[in-house]
Order: structure tokens, then sequence, then C-alpha cells
């Protein structure tokens, strides 16, 4: 039974790597990459806003669709998943998520590899950064603009195109040269560099276990996939 192999694996270990992606936030009914494109949105690519250029070619547009995903995440909750990945205290916990719900959850200093929705920074890189309740009063439909320099502010998130954050991604990789067993979670492992960090772990001598309720071109590295929902089967998994 998949489920008692996981367990006995996590066990035996004593350098956990938990990478997860929109999959683990599914449950706090956060609206993933793709499903946040409603309304106004609906019509656009996610590749296309999620970008310097969709950002440039209009704030408003961009700036809007980020301040309804940040209103959505500040509505939701850290489900079953997040509090069991929590449960796990000597983990580092990877994510490609930008909601920030492990750390409400409970993990500490987790590794944001595409940074978090709820942060602002200047758009032009003049080095500021602004914090959560920097937005709260602005949080408009209109950017507010750098405080430093005038630039428009932009948020905190990597962009396709854009390099994750140095100190971010060399954390992740340390930590995944290092595992003896990676736990992969609700990720469709099809946006890289993040996606190559199982491989990496593996490479290293790491168990990898996938967990989701659909196939993904990480089970291919997988020695346990377990098909099913992380709110559902983690819980199980860690207690
Ligand atoms: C880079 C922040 C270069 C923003 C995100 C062609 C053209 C252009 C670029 C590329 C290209 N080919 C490759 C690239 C590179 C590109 C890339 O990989 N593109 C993909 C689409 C092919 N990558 C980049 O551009 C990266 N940067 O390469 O820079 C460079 C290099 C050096 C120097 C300078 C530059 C940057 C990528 C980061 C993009 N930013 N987010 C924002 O959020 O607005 S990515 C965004 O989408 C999310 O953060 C997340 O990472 C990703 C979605 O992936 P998942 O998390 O896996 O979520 P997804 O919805 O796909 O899957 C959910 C899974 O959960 C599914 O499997 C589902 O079955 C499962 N699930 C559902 N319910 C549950 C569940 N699992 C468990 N329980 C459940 N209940
Ligand atoms: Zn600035």
């Amino acid at each position: 039974m998949e489920i008692d192999r996981i367990r006995g694996l996590l066990r035996d270990a004593s350098r956990i790597v938990v990478f997860t992606g929109a999959g683990v936030s599914a449950e706090s009914a956060i609206p993933t990459f793709r499903d946040a494109l409603t309304g106004l949105w609906a019509r656009y690519e996610p590749e296309r806003l999620a970008t310097e250029e969709g950002f440039a070619a209009d704030p408003a547009l961009v700036w809007g669709w980020y301040a309804s995903r940040r209103a959505a995440v500040r509505q939701c909750a850290p489900n079953a998943a997040h509090h069991a990945i929590a449960r796990l205290h000597s983990a580092v916990v990877v994510t490609q998520n930008v909601d920030g719900l492990h750390a409400r959850a409970g993990t500490i200093d987790p590794v944001e590899l595409h940074g978090n929705i709820v942060r602002p920074k200047c758009f032009a890189g003049c080095g500021w950064h602004g914090d959560a309740d920097t937005l709260e009063a602005a949080d408009a439909r209109v950017p507010p603009h750098c405080p430093d320099c005038g630039a428009h502010a932009r948020p905190d998130v990597v962009w396709f195109g854009e390099m994750l954050p140095p100190a971010a991604w060399a954390r992740a990789e340390e930590a995944c040269r290092a595992a003896d067993l990676c736990l992969v979670v609700g990720t469709s492992g099809l946006v890289y560099p993040a996606a190559g960090l199982p491989a990496l772990a593996r490479a290293s001598g790491a168990a990898i276990v996938v967990i989701g309720p659909e196939a993904t071109p990480l089970d291919a590295l997988a020695d346990v996939v377990l098909r099913g929902r992380a709110g559902d089967v983690l819980p199980t998994i860690v207690d």
C-alpha cells in the first residue's frame, strides 16, 4: 500500500524536502494560475499577463489581475495539506506557490521560488520592496508608484522569462542535493527551472514520492506515486 511505503520512507529519512505547486492550495480554493483568468482577464493567456512585457504594455490590467488574486488569497485559509506539511518540522518546504499559505500554516521560512503575491516591489528594479500592508492602502486598480524612484510598483513574483530569486534558488538546490527524501505534492511539473528540482534530488540519491490526483511528467522519477488529493492523503501519511 503506497501510504505505508511513504510512511516508512518518512520514518527512515533525516533530510526531507517537500516540493509543492498550486495543487497543494487547490483545497483552499485558491484559483490556480489558469483558473485565475476569469472575468476581465479571461481572454488572456497567463504566460502573457505574468510577464514584464505584459505589465509594461498595460500596468493597470496586470496590476488589477494581481489585486483580484491577492483579494482571493486573503479570503482563503491554509488547508489540511499545508497543516500536515507544517508538522514535518525538520523538512525544507520549497514551493512554487505565491500565496503564502505554507507560512500561514506554520511552516518556518518556506523557500518561495516564485516570490509572493502580497509583496510589492519596484518595477524599475531600484531595489525598493514593500510589504503586505503597503498594499492594503494602495490596493486599487491602478498600480501605485515606487516611493523611492517614482516608477510603477509591481507584484514581487517571478514572471515568465525572469530569473528566480538567487537566494531562494540556492537554498532549494542545496536542500535537494542533500535530501534523502523528496515529497513532490500538487505540481504539474511543467514550469522550469523549478520542475527540475526533483530530478536533482533523485540524482543526489533521494527517494522520490509524487502525490497528486493526475499523472504528471514527474511520475517517471518517483519511487512511489500516490494518486490522491493532498488534503486527503497528507494528514494520513504525516500523522
Ligand atoms: C526562466 C509566479 C529564464 C507568477 C509563476 C518558452 C517560452 C518562454 C519561456 C519558456 C519556454 N519554455 C520554457 C520556458 C521557461 C519558463 C517555463 O518553464 N515555461 C513553461 C510554461 C513551459 N520558465 C520561466 O520563464 C521561468 N524563468 O526560465 O527564466 C532565465 C534564465 C536565466 C536568466 C534569465 C532568465 C520563470 C517561471 C516562473 C513563472 N511564474 N508564478 C504568478 O503566479 O502570477 S509560475 C506559476 O505557474 C506558478 O507559480 C506555478 O509554478 C506554475 C503552475 O505550476 P503548478 O504549481 O504545477 O500548478 P499547475 O496548475 O500547473 O498544476 C497543479 C497540479 O496540482 C496539477 O498536477 C494537478 O493535478 C494537481 N492538483 C490539483 N488538485 C490537487 C492537486 N494536487 C494535490 N491535491 C489537490 N487537491
Ligand atoms: Zn523604484
